[in-house]
C-alpha cells in the first residue's frame, strides 16, 4: 500500500470526486455489514449529476442510487465508485451490467473488491463493454474504509481491534482498578466515533463489574455496535448499564449450563445469552462472523485482551497513552501473559501510526499475520 500512496493515479478533480465518494459512504457507517461501505458520484460536463450511497446488506448498491438520480443525464457520463462495481447475481443484480445498460462513458474506480465473486470482474467486464475504466484514485483511503469488510471477506473472520487506554507507565487503571479517565475527552470523543463504525464491542465480566461501561456510541443518531459481554459463570451485577438494552443490544456469551437464575434475569431485559461449550476469543469471533459481522472491537481488560491476541481473534491495536504516571507495581496493564520469556519474542507491530488526540497519544499498528 506505500507502493500506491506514491504514485498518484488521476487528476485533481478525480481525487475530489473519489473524496466525495467516501463521504457519501461514510453515512451508513457502522450499518452495512456483511457488505462494504460504498459511495458513487456521477458527473456529467463538470458537474455532479447524480450522488448515492450503500444502506444497507439487502438494498441497492451505490452506483444504483446515483444512476437513479442521474436519469437519462449518465448516458456518456463518467461514474466515480470507491469500490469496484460488482459483477455478480447476489442480493442484487451486477452493476457492471446496469452501468452499461445506463451508457455511462468512463468508471473511476477507487479500489479492486476484495470479494472473490468480484475481484477484477467488474472491472473486465465494464472494459469489454467499451466502457474507459481508471482504478486506484485515492486507493488507500478506500481500501482503510474497508479494511474490516476486506479481512471479513478474505480470512472469514471479523478484523478484530483491541483498544484500550493507558498511562505513560503503562496501567490501565490504579491498583484498586480505578479508571476513569485515564485520557482525556478528545480521546473519549475518538473511541465513541470508533464504536460508531464497529458491528461489536467484547468486554468481559470483569470490566463489566469493575468499571460499568455504556459501551455506546454516545452520538445522537450514529450506529451502536452489539455490546457483547464473555463471562463463564455470570457473576454479574443485576443493575449494570449494558443490560439497559434501549440504548443498544446486548449479547452475553457464557458457558453451558452457567446459573440459569441470571439467564432468566437477563432474557427479562431483553438480553440474548448464548451457551458455547468452550467460552474462547476465538469461539466468540465465529459467533459473531455467522452474524455477518465485519469489525469486532475488544474493549476488555488484559487478561482477556491476551488470550484474544494468542488466539488470533485481534489484527489491529489501537493505544491511547495518556501523559500521566499512576505507578503500582500491580496496577493492571493492557495485556496479560501471552507466554513469551525473550525481547525477541516481542509481537513487532506493522503498520504503525502516531497521532497526537488533543494531550493524549494515540498509536496504531496491526499485528504480524500468523
Ligand atoms: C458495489 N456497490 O454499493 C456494494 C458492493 O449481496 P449483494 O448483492 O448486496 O452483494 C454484496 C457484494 O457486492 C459485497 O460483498 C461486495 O463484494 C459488493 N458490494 N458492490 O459495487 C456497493 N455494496
Ligand atoms: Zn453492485
Amino acid at each position: 500500500s506505500d507502493a500506491l500512496a506514491e504514485e498518484k493515479v488521476g487528476s485533481d478533480f478525480d481525487y475530489r470526486m473519489m473524496q466525495r465518494c467516501l463521504e457519501l459512504a461514510r453515512r451508513a457507517l457502522g450499518r452495512t455489514s456483511p457488505n462494504p461501505l460504498v459511495g458513487a458520484v456521477i458527473v456529467k460536463d463538470g458537474e455532479i449529476v447524480g450522488e448515492g450511497f450503500h444502506p444497507r446488506a439487502g438494498e441497492p448498491h451505490a452506483e444504483v442510487f446515483a444512476l437513479k438520480a442521474a436519469g437519462d443525464l449518465a448516458r456518456g457520463a463518467t461514474v466515480y465508485v470507491s469500490l469496484e462495481p460488482c459483477n455478480h447475481y447476489g442480493r442484487t443484480p451486477p452493476c457492471s451490467e446496469g452501468l452499461i445498460a445506463a451508457g455511462v462513458a468512463k468508471v473511476v474506480v477507487g479500489m479492486v473488491d476484495p470479494n472473490p465473486l468480484v475481484a477484477g470482474g467488474g472491472i473486465a467486464r465494464l472494459r469489454a463493454a467499451g466502457v474507459e475504466v481508471l482504478v486506484g484514485v485515492e486507493a488507500e483511503a478506500c481500501q482503510r474504509l474497508n479494511e474490516a469488510f476486506a479481512h471479513r471477506i478474505l480470512y472469514k473472520q471479523p478484523l478484530g481491534i483491541l483498544k484500550y487506554a493507558m498511562t505513560l507507565d503503562g496501567k490501565i487503571a490504579t491498583t484498586s482498578g480505578h479508571s476513569a479517565w485515564v485520557t482525556n475527552q478528545d480521546a473519549r470523543s475518538e473511541v465513541h466515533q470508533l464504536r460508531a463504525a464497529c458491528d461489536a464491542i467484547i468486554v468481559g465480566g470483569n470490566t463489566v463489574r469493575q468499571d460499568n461501561p455504556y459501551l455506546t456510541s454516545h452520538q445522537v443518531e450514529a450506529h451502536n455496535p452489539l455490546r457483547v459481554v464473555m463471562s463463564r459463570h455470570l457473576n454479574l451485577p443485576e443493575d449494570a448499564r449494558v443490560w439497559n438494552t434501549a440504548a443498544a443490544p446486548t449479547l452475553v456469551l457464557t458457558e453451558l449450563g452457567s446459573s440459569p437464575d441470571f439467564q432468566k434475569f437477563l432474557l427479562a431485559q431483553g438480553v440474548e445469552v448464548v451457551e458455547l461449550t468452550s467460552l474462547t476469543p476465538e469461539a466468540a469471533m465465529t459467533d459473531l462472523y455467522e452474524r455477518g459481522f465485519c469489525s469486532v472491537l475488544w474493549e476488555c481488560g488484559g487478561t482477556l485482551a491476551a488470550s484474544a491476541i494468542a488466539q488470533g481473534a485481534v489484527q489491529k491495536i489501537l493505544a491511547f497513552i495518556a501523559p500521566k504516571i499512576i505507578g503500582g507495581s500491580d496496577a493492571p496493564t493492557p495485556v496479560g501473559d501471552l507466554g513469551l520469556t525473550t525481547m525477541t519474542e516481542a509481537l513487532s507491530l506493522e503498520r504503525v501510526r502516531w497521532r497526537v488526540v488533543g494531550s493524549d497519544c494515540l498509536v496504531e499498528g496491526y499485528l504480524p499475520q500468523k
